[in-house]
């Protein structure tokens, strides 16, 4: 797909035209048109050869021919016209934390800055400080941006992001001043992928409360630190990443808090909404004229402006603010309401747990069932079940389950769809399993979604694992229709399958809500390899919940006599 392709061209086309010094709405139409671009699930092609992208708030005719014109010939000329005269490297320090368009253009005007090399240099030999509105603060400030740019690397994945922020949080309360402590920014919304981490405190005597900060064990190197706020580079996991903290007075801690979770995309759309009101939103609080109106607590924010508070993984400006206005706003699937894990391996295949200790994980979960599904005959790299190991397992749950009476296995199974489109094993096995899970794990680029759709087609399976493959950050995964895949689903009564592994995160929330829509039903599951990976879970439903997923789209939240029903029905062609 050329979303993400042409959402960069356009950023560029505004960060060209803003180089340039001009301003206006012709350079915001482009930074919407590329906001939309990145946030659209359908392939953009396929919209313009259907005439359609019109259709997609923030892209107008204008934008649409370019659209057009960049996927006839390669090219966009108003693209090349705007970056004609600028050397590449300016770009490059847009990049930088902090460096705007405006920035780098008097850097070059001035003193001739065209890349980071010159960069450096002009900090070193103090030229820099010397611009108008620069300092010795700027400079410094810049300098850290641009170690952090290149210590940090890429963004963190969930469990990572947990694990600093827990340990930041934790050992923030421990220090005898603090009264609250807490993290904002995408962690706090569940992004699939953290930046930074942003933490919030309370209490008094911010200064100690700062120096505390700073002396975490893990960090590296202070990026800049006042009365009331830091910012430090955390060694994790052999990485460098950063964490930056606020201290604000109790008063306003929900307005700061409302303000650092973001996104900024919310944020922005309510202070809109306020605006309309009269009012002015900020993190200090809701103001009326000079008067502060609200600001102790999130709810209080959002109900100055009339509205109840939203969920923060609702909070991307996806359509919750007029949810949330029309009363509309969905009652989110929790952790607590998840009752079973349906994907998991033990050791029969390339599990690292046996059957007996994952049952007694997942129970001590408070989970009532389990989905125990090994991997199937061809996938040898993983120790596949030929069919009389997998006809034993079945053999051995129907025995445990006839003596256990609060805790249920489903027979259940992984099973490869093979590159030829078969799946791996033939009907009568799969005849004897509650739960048929199909998935691609080898020929990713071979047809996927024919494959796909057969397996959905076939009234045997009831779910598709892991359904477009990826891997965040480091492969795209099949080359599949999502679309088609969702629209064959839908049509079949089948079940997608959310992956908790904070890596895979597949369904993606924006394709996990448009199968809600077209009333797929999900199923969170870890496809854990071990006990320890049953706690994925927590991403899983993250990510659920970002695609504003309720209980009853969720079929882990079903009974364990609730799920067979709805099982059998999907092979009767008769899932409601
Ligand atoms: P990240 O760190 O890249 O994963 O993403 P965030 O969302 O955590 O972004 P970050 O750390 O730059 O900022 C934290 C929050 O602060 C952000 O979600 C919203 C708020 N914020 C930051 N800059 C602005 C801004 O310019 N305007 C508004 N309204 N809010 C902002
Ligand atoms: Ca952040
Ligand atoms: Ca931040
Ligand atoms: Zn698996």
């Amino acid at each position: 797909m050329k979303n993400q392709e042409l959402a960069r061209i356009f950023e560029r086309i505004a960060d060209a035209l803003e180089l340039k010094g001009e301003t206006g709405f012709r350079i915001l139409a482009y930074r919407r048109a590329a906001r939309a671009l990145i946030e659209l699930a359908e392939d953009v092609a396929e919209l313009d050869a259907a005439g359609k992208l019109e259709e997609v708030p923030g892209i107008g005719s204008g934008i649409a021919r370019k659209i057009h014109e960049y996927l006839e010939t390669g090219r966009m000329r108003r693209y090349d016209e705007a970056i004609k005269d600028l050397p590449a490297g300016l770009f490059r320090l847009l990049d930088i934390r902090g460096m705007g368009p405006k920035t780098v253009r008097l850097m070059y005007d001035k003193l001739g800055v065209k890349d980071t090399d010159d960069l450096k240099r002009v900090i070193a030999d103090g030229s820099l400080a010397g611009l108008p509105g620069m300092g010795d603060k700027r400079v410094s400030s810049i300098q850290n941006s641009i170690k952090t740019g290149e210590a940090s690397g890429e963004r963190m994945y969930l469990d990572e992001a947990f694990e600093l922020a827990d340990s930041v949080i934790s050992y923030m309360k421990s220090e005898p001043h603090v009264r609250h402590a807490t993290y904002g920014g995408s962690l706090r919304r569940g992004n699939e992928t953290i930046g930074d981490i942003d933490v919030l405190a309370t209490g008094s005597h911010a200064e100690s409360i700062v120096r505390h900060f700073l002396g975490h064990p893990q960090v590296r190197q202070e990026l800049g630190a006042g009365s009331t706020k830091a910012s430090a580079l955390f060694e994790t996991r052999g990485r460098q990443k950063q964490v930056d903290l606020r201290v604000v007075e109790d008063a306003v801690y929900g307005a700061a808090l409302q303000y650092f979770t973001g996104s900024k995309d919310h944020n922005v759309a309510l202070r809109t909404m306020a605006q309309k009101k009269g009012l002015k939103i900020s993190e200090y609080g809701v103001f009326r004229g000079e008067k502060r109106i609200a600001g102790r607590t999130e709810q209080e924010v959002y109900a100055a402006v009339g509205l109840p508070v939203m969920e923060p993984e609702l909070r991307e400006n996806r359509g919750e603010l007029e949810a949330a206005a029309a009363g509309n706003l969905p009652r989110l699937v929790t952790l607590a309401r998840i009752k079973s894990d349906l994907h998991v391996h033990t050791s029969l295949s390339d599990g690292a747990a046996s059957f007996e200790e994952m049952v007694r994980a997942a129970r001590a979960r408070g989970y009532t069932h389990l989905a125990i599904a090994d991997h199937s005959v061809s996938a040898h790299y993983a120790g596949g079940l030929a069919e009389s190991a997998l006809l034993r397992h079945c053999d051995r749950v129907d025995r445990f389950n006839a003596r256990s009476r609060s805790f249920k296995v489903l027979k259940a199974s992984e099973v490869d769809i093979t590159i030829e489109g078969r799946m791996d094993y033939p009907e009568s096995v799969l005849e004897r399993l509650d739960l048929v899970i199909g998935s691609i794990h080898q020929g990713f680029k071979k047809n996927a979604t024919e494959r796909m759709c057969s397996a959905l087609e076939n009234p045997l399976v009831h779910c598709i694992a892991h359904p477009s493959g990826r891997l965040i950050g480091q492969r795209s995964g099949y080359d599949i229709d999502l679309e088609k895949v969702i629209e064959v689903a839908a049509k079949h009564r089948k079940i997608l399958e959310i992956n908790s592994f904070y890596a895979r995160l597949d369904l993606s929330d924006i394709w996990a809500r448009k199968a809600m829509a077209a009333g797929v039903k999900l199923a969170v599951n870890t496809d854990a390899h071990g006990v320890p990976d049953l706690e994925w879970m927590r991403y899983g439903v993250i990510t659920a919940r970002r695609a504003w997923l309720e209980k009853k789209d969720v079929v882990n939240c079903l009974t364990w006599r609730q799920l067979l029903a709805l099982l059998k029905a999907i092979r009767r062609g008769r899932a409601a």
